[in-house]
């Protein structure tokens, strides 16, 4: 099945679906296409003329929920909402809640102070930007944080939809849960070592990635038959390479060691 998602990175809903996607580890070609001034052909496929689409072997579908929903029936794991209903609806609730409220008090940021000086060579209105500031987002941020309370995810225990782009890493407690994080090498991998890095940020910023404890996870390579294991997470990084975690994720590679440990295993008698 050959994926290809269309719509600029600089849009947080192309973003969404990016993640989504780099979570189920799925591989698709990405067009970054603006929004502004799109073909007849293009309005047909997504009649609002926005961005994301997800073309699937060539048909549409139009809108980041509703392309999330779709990556979750054709790739359910890991999951990206919850399986209780109580809690399914929860993480629909806030997906709503950052698509069609948070948006619009964080929309004038970018609007005003990037894209009108940059694509329109247009002055950014700063009233436009205080009010957002003062009175659009604090109620909004408000409730989130109360919805939070002590918690670390806003709905269940898991990573889940709901807690994309919103959640806070770094805490003990969220550690002994198997997770899959889909990342890219960066370069051209070598033989001694294998530098993974989320395809979102690429290592610049926090995104996914291995964390303390995740020594000698099992790393695959999407091959043609199915995922092989090439390797195990030896080190990771914060962003820019700091110390931390969710920047870049080294991994030996077995290639080098694997006779070796075949070899080793059958001297010793023991089995693998
Ligand atoms: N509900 C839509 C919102 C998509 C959206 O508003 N995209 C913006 C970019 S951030 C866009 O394409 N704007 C162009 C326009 O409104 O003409 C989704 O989740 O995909």
């Amino acid at each position: 099945m050959a994926l290809k998602l269309i719509g600029n990175g600089l849009s947080p809903f192309v973003r969404k679906a990016r993640i989504a996607l780099a979570e189920k580890g799925l591989t698709y070609e990405h067009d970054p296409m603006v929004p502004f001034g799109v073909s007849a052909e293009y309005k047909r496929k997504h009649p609002l003329a926005k961005i994301p689409l997800l073309e699937v072997d060539g048909r549409p579908i139009p809108d980041s929920s509703a392309i999330v929903a779709y990556l979750e029936r054709i790739r359910p794991e890991p999951p990206l909402y919850p399986s209780d209903p109580y809690e399914y609806a929860r993480a629909i609730w806030f997906e709503e809640f950052a698509d069609g409220g948070l948006i619009g008090g964080a929309a004038p940021f970018f609007q005003q102070r990037v894209l009108g000086p940059l694509f329109f060579k247009r002055d950014a209105d700063e009233s436009l930007v205080e009010k957002a500031a003062t009175e659009t987002l604090p109620p909004l941020f408000d409730y989130l944080e109360e919805e939070l309370g002590d918690d670390d995810y806003l709905v269940g225990n898991r990573f889940t939809i709901a807690g994309i782009g919103v959640a806070v890493r770094g805490d003990g407690k969220s550690g002994g849960t198997i997770r899959v994080a889909g990342l890219v090498a960066t370069g051209r991998p070598g033989t001694l070592q294998i530098r993974l890095v989320d395809p979102v940020g690429q290592g610049t910023r926090e995104g996914l990635g291995a964390c303390t404890g995740d020594s000698g996870a099992p790393v695959f390579e999407d091959k043609q038959g199915g995922p092989v294991i090439i390797g195990v997470v030896s080190w990771s990084t914060g962003p820019n390479g700091a110390a931390g975690c969710g920047g870049m994720t080294g991994v030996t590679p077995l290639t080098l060691y694997r006779d070796w440990i075949v070899q080793a295993a059958q001297k010793w008698g023991v089995g693998l």
